[in-house]
């Protein structure tokens, strides 16, 4: 009987606008009568998610008879922005509900607006693991992501007066149909406590913790659907609960109080993301978030092994884990706690199956933000673990003596405990000496982590546990759903849009780069996209950008001062100063620009957030002064977010990817830019290099010191003294003489690149930059060669797909095949 009554999906406007009434009057409990757009998305939400879930749950079905390897990408973060247009378009279903909800009355691109974003990230590696989610499910692998649910995602930012100004991004308001709660998955976590030592009866020591704290960890499931498949995987992001358990002690003593706030204390450790990007301030409440995460999510993995009945030695034939970062560091030792301690294996065995699990990725190089926690910390929240983390370093570097006896300067090089005051555990450390893959982000990065921060490591483990696998973004969100016309004009060459699924195909492209026609309609989307980012703009900033021919000038990502959108502005204030001094003859033959910033500093990042405050102060005096007119328009974009991105990204002539060299593990926004049609202004750095090298440096431009001599530049700042290139002495004196509002409010960011060393090397790389943005300038005259360049490079930006990403970490890192291999 239960055949017979198998879920219908819709397949028809008929069975979509049904569901859809049905769910307005049901799921809703409203009339059609009282139906606004909130409902109307809710409702159509609620239609492709009973489709979701059908295909899901045949997925696991399959998945679970199938029983082949499975992997689980571990991240803090994932970024995933709205989901009702991607499932539209993964789904295949966009049209057939666009004209289903225009019979009922409604539009779908408004109500796709009316989706809050689900921001639980903070910038690139975020949004990398979303990307990531989306290829495993389109490539058909058996994967899950597990990750946190945070009440709060990362704030919306408001610009008052100038500044950033934090709100809190609530964004569980109304009911999310995007997500399953399973409130019968509940798993126990516990903090704090103490550690029992015991013997057995065979004489063998036995260790026991006994935890201190409780919380529950219930799961909520989020269904990812792949691009033209029935394939659909799972997102698996965990909440924090109270126990049902009362502190009874309390609670008879009279101090119901305190019994109750404990209890609310549990929820805080999904509460809200920490917004920090590239930069680990040591929080305990942090510490709590990843061991709660990390702890539930290998239960859940352990709970599904067992279900095979298979010997333990058979886990790595089941299960590769891969840490986005050293977020989920800790789950090294808790496999290895689970595995010694509950399971009772030997050490050595599982040890054993602990390095085959884990592969660990790698995001940055900059020293604040590799992960240390307090010794301390540890031996209070996690006082077993902290005792296993004694023991792996011990038989680690015994190891290493025994590789380079006496050599007493290297073992405290890699010691997983850093003698400092205080005592820190250093957490890449242990991810590298956990895993048996490391890999960083891009080329160029790969290559500095075994040349800088894990130089040690190569030398003990050799190059082969270090490897690359290079960055990729989504083709789904980041061409066709973000640039519908550009996608269609491009299925018009290639016949079909295979290209979404092998972005390689793009290549084809070439033959039409001299193709009179062809270039017109491209060149006619970029303007089109163009005519929405001004509307965007207007909307948000009340700025009028008068001439939609101008050079669109985009630079949108976190603001760091590694980033340098100090120097990009700083370029800006140059530019406005040579209009200011040419006569109005000479001023027509500047070419008309608009310079558009966005991106969110950290809370607590004094240096961006005046930066910010530049950016804003600058568009003012610009966009105001009639000298100026058309020429040159500052905008900073506030709250820069996916859905936002979505629209800026197809929008751009060029953007900036300027970071001192050396600093950005990679980039993806340069990626999504370059799919897009816009040409760069970049360093060499990062996946500019690769940019550079699949799209031809001659569609390029680049500029600025090489990574190889930051370092020494730095030296000689330091020693030898610097002096700033006259230009950007030109620039700063105009900051200091109040033409951007108050000149001694930025005073500090002027100062760092002035007197204490100039750590970015924005004065190094000033007039190189310059030179560059002539080139642009130049270039951008010959519209015909501009868009020949633009066609060109979209042909050869395929490999930054991130299905080829993920290509690799299977056949390179995991060992996982795709399911119908
Ligand atoms: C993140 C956080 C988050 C909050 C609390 C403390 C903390 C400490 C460190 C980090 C590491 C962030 C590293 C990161 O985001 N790297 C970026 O990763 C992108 C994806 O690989 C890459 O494209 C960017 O170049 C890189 O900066």
């Amino acid at each position: 009987t239960w055949k017979k009554f198998a879920v219908q999906k819709f397949d028809s406007k008929d069975s979509f606008e049904n569901s859809f009434v049905r769910h307005v009057e049901t799921t809703l409990a409203r009339s059609l009568y009282n139906c606004d757009e909130l409902a109307a998305y809710q409702a159509t939400s609620e239609t492709i998610r009973d489709n979701l879930i059908t295909d899901w749950n045949k997925t696991q079905q399959k998945q679970t008879a199938k029983d082949q390897k499975r992997v689980y990408y571990f991240s803090l973060e994932f970024l995933m922005g709205r989901a009702l247009d991607n499932a539209l378009i993964n789904t295949k279903t966009r049209d057939l509900v666009r004209d289903s909800v225009d019979d009922l009355g409604f539009n779908l691109e408004d109500l796709i607006q009316k989706e809050p974003d689900a921001a639980l990230g903070n910038g690139g590696l975020g949004r990398l693991a979303a990307c990531f989610v989306d290829s495993l499910s389109s490539g058909e692998y058996p994967a899950w992501g597990y990750g946190i649910r945070y009440q709060y995602g990362i704030f919306a930012q408001k610009i008052i007066d100038g500044y950033q100004v934090e709100t809190p991004d609530y964004w569980l308001k109304f009911n999310n149909p995007w997500e399953i709660a399973r409130n019968e998955i509940q798993i126990p976590i516990d903090f704090y406590g103490y550690v029992e030592h015991t013997k057995n009866d065979n004489g063998v020591k036995k260790s026991n913790w006994i935890g201190g704290e409780r919380v529950i960890a219930t799961a909520f499931d989020f269904p990812v659907p792949g691009y033209d498949t029935k394939n659909v995987n799972n997102l698996r992001l965990w909440s924090a609960q109270p126990t049902t358990e009362f502190d009874f002690a309390k609670f008879n003593s009279g101090d119901y109080q305190n019994s109750v706030q404990d209890q609310q204390r549990a929820e805080t450790i999904t509460a809200v993301l920490y917004p920090n990007d590239n930069f680990d301030s040591g929080k305990e409440l942090r510490l709590k978030q990843q061991y709660f995460w990390v702890a539930a999510s290998l239960h859940d993995i352990i709970r599904r092994f067992k279900k095979s009945k298979r010997p333990w030695s058979e886990f790595t034939d089941q299960v590769a884990i891969q840490l986005n970062d050293t977020h989920p560091t800790i789950a090294i030792v808790e496999l290895q706690r689970i595995l010694v301690d509950l399971e009772g294996l030997p050490w050595d065995q599982a040890w054993s199956i602990v390095t085959n699990t884990f592969g660990y990725t790698n995001h940055t190089v900059l020293p604040e933000a590799l992960e240390k926690w307090p010794v301390e910390l540890f031996q209070r929240l996690l006082p077993r673990h902290l005792e296993i983390i004694y023991d792996i370093n011990l038989f680690f570097l015994q190891t290493v003596e025994k590789q380079f006896p006496k050599d007493r300067e290297l073992l405290s090089r890699v010691s997983v405990i850093e003698e400092s005051q205080p005592r820190q555990i250093r957490m890449a450390y242990l991810a590298i000496i956990g895993s048996h893959k490391v890999n960083g982000v891009a080329e160029l990065h790969s290559e500095l982590i075994k040349t800088t921060i894990f130089k040690d490591f190569v030398k003990i483990y050799g190059v082969s546990k270090f490897t690359n696998v290079t960055n990729g973004i989504t083709p789904r969100r980041w061409l066709k759903q973000a640039n519908p016309e550009l996608a269609e004009l491009i299925e018009s060459k290639l016949g079909s849009d295979a290209y979404l699924k092998d972005l390689t195909l793009l290549k084809k492209l070439e033959e039409y780069a001299d193709d009179s026609d062809f270039v017109k309609k491209w060149a006619q989307v970029k303007t089109n996209n163009k005519a929405r980012l001004i509307g965007l703009i207007k909307r948000l900033t009340n700025i009028e950008i008068p001439n939609p021919e101008a050079l669109f000038d985009i630079q949108v990502k976190r603001i760091h001062e590694y980033k340098r959108q100090q120097l990009n502005i700083f370029g800006v204030i140059h530019r406005y100063l040579q209009i200011k001094k040419a006569s109005p003859e000479e001023r027509k033959s500047f070419a008309p620009k608009v310079s558009i910033f966005g991106g969110k500093s950290a809370p607590g990042y004094y240096a961006a957030k005046l930066i910010i405050k530049l950016i804003n102060s600058v568009a003012e005096t610009i966009n105001n002064d009639p000298d100026v007119g058309d020429l040159l328009k500052v905008v900073f974009i506030p709250d820069y977010n996916v859905s936002k991105a979505e629209i800026i990204a197809p929008a751009s002539d060029l953007s900036e990817h300027i970071s001192t060299a050396g600093t950005e593990a990679s980039g993806t926004s340069n990626m999504k830019f370059v799919l897009n049609g816009g040409l760069i202004i970049g360093t060499v750095d990062g996946a500019n290099v690769e940019i550079t090298r699949e799209i031809g440096e001659e569609n390029i431009f680049l500029f600025g010191n090489l990574s190889e001599n930051v370092e020494e530049i730095r030296y000689s700042h330091r020693y030898n003294g610097y002096q700033l290139p006259e230009s950007l002495e030109e620039v700063i004196s105009a900051i200091e003489a109040n033409k951007f509002g108050d000149g001694n409010e930025f005073r500090q960011l002027v100062e760092s690149i002035k007197y204490h060393g100039d750590h970015y090397l924005v004065g190094d790389d000033f007039e190189s930059y310059l030179k560059a943005q002539e080139l642009v300038d130049e270039s951008f005259k010959d519209t015909k060669e501009w868009v020949k360049k633009s066609i060109l490079s979209v042909a050869n930006s395929g490999f930054f797909s991130s299905d080829r990403a993920i290509n690799e970490y299977a056949e390179g890192i995991w060992n996982v095949e795709s399911i119908n291999t």
